[in-house]
């Protein structure tokens, strides 16, 4: 195991612990729906967004176990969001995680309601964080409420351009709010529970954009060359919905060179911080190489 994997197998242990203590217990009631919750959020996933929050607080040297919360809170949103995602409204998928659904497991009206509480527990679990302050607490459900908010945004923009042609800036648009604007507050609230300064915080955000970008480019790229198997979600949806993405607009090797592009760009922003950085960077070598 390299460096990166250890923090990420370390981040995956201790972010599911703090989950599945979080997470109502199945034999409580509504155990379809806390059974529902469980199947979704204890399903594996990469812990990509916990595991960010808790390199960039750590960088800025706060403790993990003022972090783990927040970080297990943003994985509860986002597993929500992968849960509505799934629905035969949206996307209408039958594997996530390498597992069922949920509503295939349970049925859509448990699904439905297993993201919304997830995203309601998410916001709970901050505001009783007895570890942070108050200030921190407010700051923290501003910021991601903004970003959960624009995640929503993005999508309905996207399920809105299925079928169209679009152009680069909406493409940008879409998938800035879609996908990056949880992938920058993950950042950004390592930042917050650290209180880093002005400076660090811009520095932070500037790269947690590009990576959020990143990470797009490179979900594009796997779509259109991975298997099934291999990605534990149905393979070469994008093409089969006619949407819009960076291989359908730039093609595979302009994609690529791209993905190559927007991650120079994430390494030079680190520049600005004067800390350990090798962390991060080695967070864009992960985004940019994953297969998965
Ligand atoms: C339904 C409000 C709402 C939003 C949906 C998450 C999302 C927004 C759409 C999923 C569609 C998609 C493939 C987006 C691309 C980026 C993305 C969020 C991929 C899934 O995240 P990973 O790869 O998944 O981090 P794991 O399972 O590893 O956590």
């Amino acid at each position: 195991m390299n460096g990166l994997e250890k923090f990420f197998a370390e981040c995956a242990k201790a972010v599911d612990a703090e989950l599945d203590a979080l997470l109502p217990p199945a034999e409580t009631a509504p155990q379809n729906l806390h059974a529902a919750m469980r199947w979704s959020v204890l399903a594996g996933g990469k812990r990509f967004r916990p595991a960010l929050v808790l390199a960039v607080g750590q960088m800025f040297g706060a403790n993990r176990e003022n972090i783990l919360k927040t970080a297990a809170a943003i994985e509860m949103i986002h597993t929500y969001s992968l849960i509505h995602d799934d629905l035969p409204a949206m996307d209408n998928d039958d594997l996530r995680r390498g597992r069922l659904t949920c509503h295939k497991k349970f049925n859509e009206a448990t699904a439905i309601l297993a993201g919304d509480v997830l995203q309601t527990l998410a916001f709970r679990t901050i505001a009783e964080d007895v570890n942070l302050s108050d200030k921190i607490r407010v700051k923290l459900i501003i910021e991601i409420a903004k970003s959960a908010a624009k995640m929503v945004d993005g999508q309905q923009l996207d399920l809105e351009a299925e079928g169209k042609q679009i152009s680069v800036a909406d493409l940008e648009t879409i998938h800035q709010n879609k996908t990056g604007a949880m992938i920058s507050v993950s950042a950004r609230a390592g930042a917050i529970i650290a209180e880093a300064s002005a400076s660090e915080f811009a520095a932070i955000t500037d790269y947690a954009e590009k990576l959020g970008l990143l990470f797009q480019i490179t979900d594009d790229l796997l779509d259109a060359t991975q298997t099934t198997e291999t990605l534990g979600k149905t393979a070469g949806k994008d093409a089969q919905a006619e949407k819009a993405t960076y291989v359908s607009l730039y093609g595979l090797d302009e994609a690529s060179n791209l993905a190559k592009k927007i991650a120079a760009e994430a390494n030079h922003d680190l520049n600005k911080i004067d800390r350990e950085v090798n962390l991060l960077r080695e967070l864009v070598e992960f985004i940019l190489n994953r297969k998965n």
